[in-house]
């Protein structure tokens, strides 16, 4: 017989195990100049089965921050020498590629207005030295939650979810912002040839199946361009690179496809695609441009590339 209060127990053990597990893959970095406070709050994190670094102050801390690319977590006390927390914190923001790190202050100032400080300068949250072990355990969870679910939330709102490559949203999303970035852009649309048959014939499921496997053969050779799932059986491919590279790794890939998807029921899988490096004023005409062409190879006997 299991009482409420008891299965409420066993919920949060489980929970906390859950999250001890995943800890072991999170990376804190914690940034303090006190010897001593540094050492206190790396044993703490250490408990909780984190994998901790440490720098002495604000330069450091980026130095660390860009040779370890993951790191998901930073708590950093306020006065530091070279840079402090809030301008630590600041900087760090600045940085696309630190978006999305839980930054969290931490100072022993009886200065109160530091905590707003720190949120203004896009921390995640703040702590008063000295703190309850208990207080700082539940900040640190909660705010690696709210992160983990807000990736969560982002991942269903930019992947395709049959065949997990980025979905429509995405591909324009980004496209835009590469598209801006770079001199040179080449966009492609391709098109599965006579997909319909494959429904038709073998079924949804097995049609499902198949995109599922072309999506991956082509993440495997475009794996330095934007792949995403343009809509039903059409993919479209964003690339800051020339047209003849490529058109090389396009040619690679039509073949491997007509090699290897769905050979087992000696079916011959092919695709058509439009290409367009042109420049244009905006991606969208690009991918117009690249639309026509892909209209023009399905009119020249599809399976074929047109530029
Ligand atoms: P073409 O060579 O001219 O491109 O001919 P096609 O048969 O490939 O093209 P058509 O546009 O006539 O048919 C596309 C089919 O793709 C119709 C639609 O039911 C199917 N389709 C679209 N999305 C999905 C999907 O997610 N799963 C499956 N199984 N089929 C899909
Ligand atoms: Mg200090
Ligand atoms: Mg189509
Ligand atoms: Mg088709
Ligand atoms: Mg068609």
């Amino acid at each position: 017989y299991i009482t409420k209060d008891s299965r409420l127990a066993y919920n949060q053990v489980v929970n906390l195990l859950d999250r001890l597990r995943k800890n072991l893959a999170i990376k804190v970095l914690v940034v303090e100049d006190s010897v001593t406070s540094s050492a206190y709050i790396c044993s703490l994190l250490r408990k909780l089965q984190f994998q901790v670094l440490t720098a002495v102050d604000g330069v450091e801390a980026i130095e660390v921050m860009e040779a370890e690319s993951d790191i998901k977590l930073m708590i950093a006390d306020h006065k530091m020498p070279r840079m402090d927390g809030c301008e630590l914190v600041k900087n760090l923001r600045l940085d696309r590629r630190f978006q999305e790190t839980v930054l969290i202050g931490l100072s022993s100032s009886g200065d109160g207005i530091l905590s707003a400080k720190f949120i203004k300068s896009g921390a995640n949250d703040f702590l008063k030295k000295p703190f309850y072990h208990e207080e700082f355990i539940c900040r640190i969870f909660q705010n690696l939650e709210s992160q983990e679910m807000l990736e969560q939330i982002r991942q269903a709102a930019n992947m395709d979810a049959l065949t997990n490559i980025y979905n429509r949203r995405y591909l324009f999303d980004r496209g835009e912002e590469m598209f801006f970035e770079s001199q040179e852009t080449t966009v492609a649309m391709m098109d599965i040839d006579n997909f319909k048959n494959v429904n038709d014939t073998l079924g949804h499921k097995a049609g499902d199946q198949l995109l599922q496997q072309f999506a991956s053969i082509l993440t495997k050779h475009f794996g330095n361009d934007l792949v995403g799932r343009y809509g039903g059986e059409e993919f479209a491919i964003i690339s800051n690179r020339d047209q003849t590279t490529f058109c090389v790794d396009m040619a690679r890939f039509m073949t491997e496809v007509r090699n290897r998807v769905f050979t087992e029921f000696d079916l011959n899988v092919t695709c058509s695609v439009g290409v367009c490096t042109t420049h244009k004023p905006s991606l969208s005409e690009m991918l117009d441009t690249a639309d026509s062409h892909l209209y023009r190879a399905k009119h020249s006997g599809k399976d074929c590339i047109e530029l």
